[in-house]
């Protein structure tokens, strides 16, 4: 069977610009990024998924993080986003172009709403959506809207968030459907079976495939919860991108 597609951007030469707005700004260095951003697209290599790259944007500092600009809905459909950062939205075109080149049915979302891409946590056949600084409740109405005009069996939650910036930063499920996520930021109750990271670690983990998770070197205690729990961890330093907020998800569109 065709292996799984993984779309992403190469990072920007001003990627050190990108938006910080949770954590002090500090130093990026652009060629350790452009090294991590290889051993990240590297790891899904190493797990049979095809890689699509979208053209480059150079001046686009965030552009690396596609994942925000589009949510895959089914193998065929996939809602193109209207992030919540102005600075962002200029993204959304040319990851559409690729999109639509492989063969998928595009939806929009429309002004006034935004949502981004790192709002929407996937659990099986939900969403959970935070309503968070970037994804308003117009957004969350629009993505209903498409999912109901596409014809697909998907539950929208939404989730209002206490802090940080994305729901995907403090949450995300393993290949079984356990929920990895982060306190305080999440209310556990919201989903099925959860786990809680350990303090100070990420719970943006990234399944590769039935037995196989990426996790971002910074996060050992994660890695560790999940090694125990009997995936193999393939660890990838992501220090460059967790710099302006990125975490492992946040760099890639999955198919
Ligand atoms: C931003 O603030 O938009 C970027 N600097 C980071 C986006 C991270 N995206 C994600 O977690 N999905």
């Amino acid at each position: 069977s065709r292996g799984r597609v993984v779309f992403v951007r190469v990072p920007a030469s001003n990627l050190a610009e990108g938006l910080v707005t949770h954590i002090p700004r500090t130093l990026v260095d652009r060629d350790l990024a452009d090294k991590q951003w290889d051993d990240y697209v590297a790891a899904f290599a190493g797990s049979g998924w095809q890689t699509v790259e979208v053209a480059p944007a150079d001046r686009l500092a965030d552009s690396v993080f596609v994942e925000d600009t589009a949510v895959v809905l089914s193998r065929s459909v996939a809602v193109l986003t209207r992030p919540g950062a102005e600075s962002r939205r200029a993204e959304v075109a040319a990851v559409g172009d690729k999109l639509r080149e492989q063969g998928l049915t595009l939806y929009e979302l429309e002004a006034p709403g935004t949502l981004d891409g790192g709002d929407v946590v996937r659990v099986g056949d939900t969403l959970y959506v935070g309503r968070s600084e970037r994804t308003d409740a117009d957004g969350i109405r629009q993505l209903r809207e498409v999912i109901a005009m596409a014809g697909l069996d998907l539950a929208v939650v939404a989730v209002p968030l206490q802090g940080g910036l994305h729901l995907g930063t403090s949450a995300a499920a393993l290949p079984d459907g356990t929920v990895l996520y982060s306190s305080p930021e999440i209310d556990p109750s919201l989903f099925g079976r959860s786990i809680r990271v350990p303090v100070g670690n990420s719970a943006n983990i990234v399944a590769l495939d039935e037995k196989t998770v990426l996790v971002p070197a910074s996060s050992p205690g994660t890695a560790e919860l999940v090694a125990d729990l009997g995936y193999t961890v393939v660890k990838v330093d992501l220090s460059e991108f967790e710099k302006i907020e990125g975490s492992a998800g946040c760099l890639s569109i999955r198919l």
